[in-house]
């Protein structure tokens, strides 16, 4: 991995990735590719090279790859969750018919391809504690629906073309960059800037709903370190289970009442988002990424929210 491709790169994880891919392979071109309308800023627009890169454009894309000479590709591209049960054709559009775009592009041209499934891929049925790498999928989403579909067609790519097509199964992902757009998750990043900023925050999510989370450093390193794994020791490719810590609002707001004993949440459950939390798991074995690829995250709830907290006071200059 040297010339790299992000598609996606202003959102929340493009952002960081493409920083952090920029500075492990300074000697490479890191294209941040982005959408009209999300245009790179500040240091992501300084520190390399940056292309529209429209996933339903193939051309465009073509053209990328070829005039960076471009040997993988990391497909960010998507709507989240909640967006996509407002949008399923757009949702479908970008992340049905953008990813084929790519792996045609990657299989004429010889990338490497990590498009990110999610837990997102999982449904009523699948068992919620201790999910299975193999198990159910039967999500009643748009979005779980694409995941699933994206599963499958990258991994029909690596066995009929011999695309290297890998991926994980993000939980959600808390980050003070960029804020994330549109998903299921989202309560557990917006919850600390409301703490940060002395705020009141009102929870979509109801008490007791676990899901799995992770600070995005750790997301960070599982997306570069897989694409760098030994391809020989993959047993599974398209995609890994990786886990870090679960939690429900309530002890959310317990930790971060440690940091701020006056901070206020009440709740106002979104049934929307509150149908696709309860269809997801609580937690998540991951097992063979772990014996597979080397996987371990280094951050739990504890970690996470001191340095969440430290990062936001930074960015909003409070002391
Ligand atoms: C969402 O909530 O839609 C995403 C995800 C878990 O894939 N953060």
């Amino acid at each position: 991995m040297k010339n790299v491709l992000v598609i996606g790169s202003t959102g929340q994880i493009g952002s960081e990735l493409t920083m952090k891919i920029r500075g492990l392979h300074p000697e490479g071109n890191v294209v941040a590719g982005y959408i009209p309308g999300a245009e790179p800023k500040g240091i992501l627009l300084e520190s390399g090279p940056a292309e529209l890169a429209d996933v339903r454009n193939a051309a465009q894309l073509a053209a990328i790859v070829d005039k960076y000479h471009i040997d993988t590709i990391y497909n960010l591209a998507a709507l989240l969750s909640a967006v996509a049960e407002r949008k399923p054709l757009l949702a479908w559009d970008i992340q049905m018919n953008g990813l084929l775009n790519i792996l045609e592009v990657a299989r004429e041209k010889g990338c490497a391809v990590f498009t990110p499934s999610s837990i997102g891929s999982f449904g009523p049925e699948t068992p919620h504690v201790d999910t299975p790498q193999d198990t159910i999928q039967r999500p009643r989403s748009m979005y779980g629906v694409t995941k699933v579909a994206t599963e499958l067609l990258s991994d029909y790519y690596f066995h009929k073309y011999g695309v290297d097509t890998r991926a994980v199964r993000f939980p959600g992902l808390i980050s003070n960059v960029t804020l994330p757009g549109g998903g299921t998750t989202d309560y557990a990043v917006e919850i600390y800037y409301a703490a940060v900023k002395g705020e009141e925050f009102v929870c979509p999510i109801a008490a007791g709903t676990y899901m799995d989370m992770m600070y995005m450093p750790d997301a960070l390193k599982a997306a570069v370190d897989l694409m760098e794994a030994d391809p020989s020791k993959l047993i599974h490719r398209n995609a890994f289970n990786i886990a870090a810590m679960s939690f429900d609002p309530e002890i959310l707001r317990a930790k971060i009442q440690e940091y701020y004993p006056d901070f206020k949440m009440r709740y106002e459950v979104d049934p929307v988002r509150q149908a696709i939390a309860d269809s997801w798991p609580d937690k998540m074995d991951d097992s063979c990424a772990r014996a597979e690829w080397g996987w371990a995250p280094t951050y739990g709830l504890d970690e996470m929210t001191r340095d969440m907290i430290a990062c936001l006071k930074k960015k909003f200059g409070i002391a």
